[in-house]
């Protein structure tokens, strides 16, 4: 290997002990599909319990510092305790997600419902939101509309709009000065005809008529089929709009596979547009977080082998000749530029992230430490009784 090949994958590597991403507690508890929830051993039954998990994922990977938590499923008396509980075990808290899709007075939608009273009672559950994030110290407040309509002519698709406005205008005010709103879109589901944030151009609107803290999130299983992703990552990363993912993967619609899954082609290109746009850094600001469901895999694994897939596509991406490719594309050397591209695709950076971790203290292979640990040993012993955490819970 060359000096210059050897000075190139340091690079990658420093770039890459940088990289930071957040795991969810509701990939720790039950969850799956609308038709069964398959409950495991070991599941976490409180927020407590989620963030001891996270945190071993956390000491597995090196990588994984933050947990996202989800109002009202890891609702507790205290959050600065629930705070100081993480840091205890190595972690810290990271994105309060509203939650305003599970209550029957949100039949026809929340924050942009007919009826005022539940709008007000929608908006009140996203300020205490943010009332939780002064607590944690949480920087990002997640917000994901279930509103929509199942028939036409059943509302008003613009009076929706000017509700889901104000809604989002009173919130923004509230937010603290380090503190952001991301709006999160998704095209259908559980609305059937129209939803009120369906895209991400819908988002960006809003975003931009309510100033800088509102910042769009992508979440990877929220389009139509054949949805060219990367190009939307890097639309909104040229107007500094882009403020967050959530990583997983489809084969069909909102499917909450582990990212890199289904496609790791799509999650190289899409790392491939962060690395252009040089917004890797934590500074940058982009909260690279999981948004899974693992119903009939291990859980713990599961969300390691995921936080794995976003490193070594990050890894490749890392390694695109960034001159060759910009030298190919000016001279429009169209296959050449491509091979650039997929050169790096194609590397195998398993033995560079083993190196990684080696440098960092950590076990180069994090699924084998985690079955040597004796965690879920641990852990399906002393979880029994209680109630196991889900959606709701
Ligand atoms: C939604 C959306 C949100 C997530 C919930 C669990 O579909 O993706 O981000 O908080 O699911
Ligand atoms: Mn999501």
């Amino acid at each position: 290997m060359s000096h210059q090949d050897q000075a190139a994958l340091d690079n990658v590597k420093r770039a890459l002990r940088t990289q930071t991403i957040e795991t969810p507690s509701w990939a720790y508890a039950n969850s799956g599909t609308r038709f069964k929830v398959f409950a495991q051993q070991g599941v976490p039954r409180d927020p407590y319990e989620k963030i001891a998990d996270a945190a071993v994922v956390h000491r597995l990977t090196g990588v994984a510092p933050t947990v996202a938590l989800h109002i009202p499923w890891d609702k507790v008396d205290d959050y600065a305790d629930l705070a100081s509980y993480a840091e205890g075990q190595g972690v810290a808290l990271g994105a309060i997600n509203s939650n305003v899709f599970q209550d029957d007075d949100y039949k026809l939608g929340s924050v942009t419902n007919p009826d005022p009273g539940v709008r007000r009672k929608a908006v009140d559950h996203l300020l205490e939101c943010v009332d939780i994030m002064d607590a944690t110290g949480s920087r990002d407040l997640k917000l994901w509309f279930s509103d929509g309509t199942n028939y036409p002519g059943q509302d008003d698709i613009r009076a929706r709009q000017d509700r889901l406005a104000e809604a989002l205008r009173e919130v923004y005010d509230r937010l603290g000065t380090e503190q952001r709103m991301l709006l999160e879109y998704k095209l259908f589901e559980p609305a059937f005809y129209t939803t009120d944030v369906p895209d991400w151009g819908t988002a960006y609107a809003h975003c931009l008529e309510l100033g800088p803290k509102a910042q769009v999130v992508i979440d990877t299983g929220h389009h139509a089929p054949g949805t060219n992703i990367e190009f939307i990552v890097a639309f909104l990363l040229r107007q500094g709009r882009l403020g967050a993912f959530d990583f997983n993967s489809r084969f069909y619609a909102d499917d909450d596979l582990m990212v890199g899954a289904a496609d790791p082609f799509q999650l190289f290109r899409i790392m491939h547009e962060i690395v252009r746009a040089d917004a890797l850094r934590p500074e940058y600001g982009i909260a690279f977080m999981l948004d899974q469901c693992h119903n009939i895999e291990a859980k713990i694994p599961a969300i390691i082998r995921s936080v794995m897939n976003v490193q070594e596509a990050t890894a490749k991406a890392l390694l695109v000749d960034r001159e060759s490719l910009t030298a190919a594309q000016r001279s429009g050397d169209v296959l050449g530029a491509n091979a650039v591209l997929m050169d790096a695709y194609n590397t195998d950076v398993r033995p560079l992230l083993a190196e990684l971790r080696a440098d960092l203290d950590l076990d180069p292979d994090p699924i084998a430490a985690y079955a040597r640990s004796g965690y879920f040993e641990k852990i399906t012993a002393g979880r029994v009784g209680g109630r196991q955490a889900g959606w709701g819970a």
